[in-house]
């Protein structure tokens, strides 16, 4: 005898449609839960590529305005303010809203950069001082570890062009970036100005430190 086989009824079509639509209903809900967790890390990687997207690119745009605009500062006729101005606009594009702080430094030759003006160590401290007598090389009237000079310099001089951009990134990470002026990117580049006059040499008066 074969009852036992039958003892579970076949299903209805009726039953069928209704397991089906729980199962997709189910499926939606799984769905939808993933969805809720992986969307917010999908969306921070996201805004954290295009965050850095856009400082490659601003780096990239700033360091050729910042090349054209140390080339043009090289001419007698030059005008810093002016060749800053471009460069700003150019990092503008790509950084809108950026704000570029320059700082210039001029030296007499490339081997002048960070050296200090020639002075009578007496005490071997590494500075002037005690009374130690120093050549006022760069004419400023005091003794200075570093014997550049700040602005464009003159005819031949090298000088050092440094420019920092500062801007609101636009693809900051929710709840993560805090700070809304946190990026900043900075550029340094050297340039040797035209030979248009005989260059200044440095001076040779003489000076005592404290
Ligand atoms: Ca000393
Ligand atoms: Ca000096």
């Amino acid at each position: 005898m074969n009852m036992a086989r039958h003892a579970n009824p076949p299903r209805t079509d009726e039953a069928n449609s209704r397991l089906s639509e729980d199962i997709v209903a189910s499926q939606d809900g799984a769905v939808v839960a993933e969805f809720a967790m992986v969307a917010p890390v999908f969306l921070a990687m996201l805004f954290g590529i295009l965050d850095v997207a856009q400082m490659a690119l601003g780096r990239a745009v700033l360091q050729g305005a910042v090349y054209e605009a140390a080339r043009s500062s090289t001419l007698e006729t030059a005008d810093a303010v002016v060749s800053d101005a471009i460069a700003e606009g150019v990092v503008g594009l790509v950084l809108p809203g950026a704000v570029l702080t320059t700082a210039r430094r001029s030296y007499y030759d490339f081997d002048d950069i960070d050296r200090a003006e020639a002075w009578n160590d007496s005490d071997d401290s590494g500075i002037c001082d005690n009374d130690e007598i120093y050549s006022d090389e760069n004419g400023n009237g005091q003794w200075d570890s570093d014997i550049g000079l700040s602005g464009n310099g003159a005819a031949g001089d090298v000088v050092i062009f440094e420019v920092t951009a500062t801007y609101e990134p636009h693809f900051a990470i929710p709840l993560i970036s805090e700070d809304d002026e946190r990026t900043i990117t900075a550029t340094t580049t050297f340039k040797k100005n035209q030979p248009y006059a005989l260059q200044r040499s440095y001076g040779s008066d003489t000076g005592v430190c404290d």
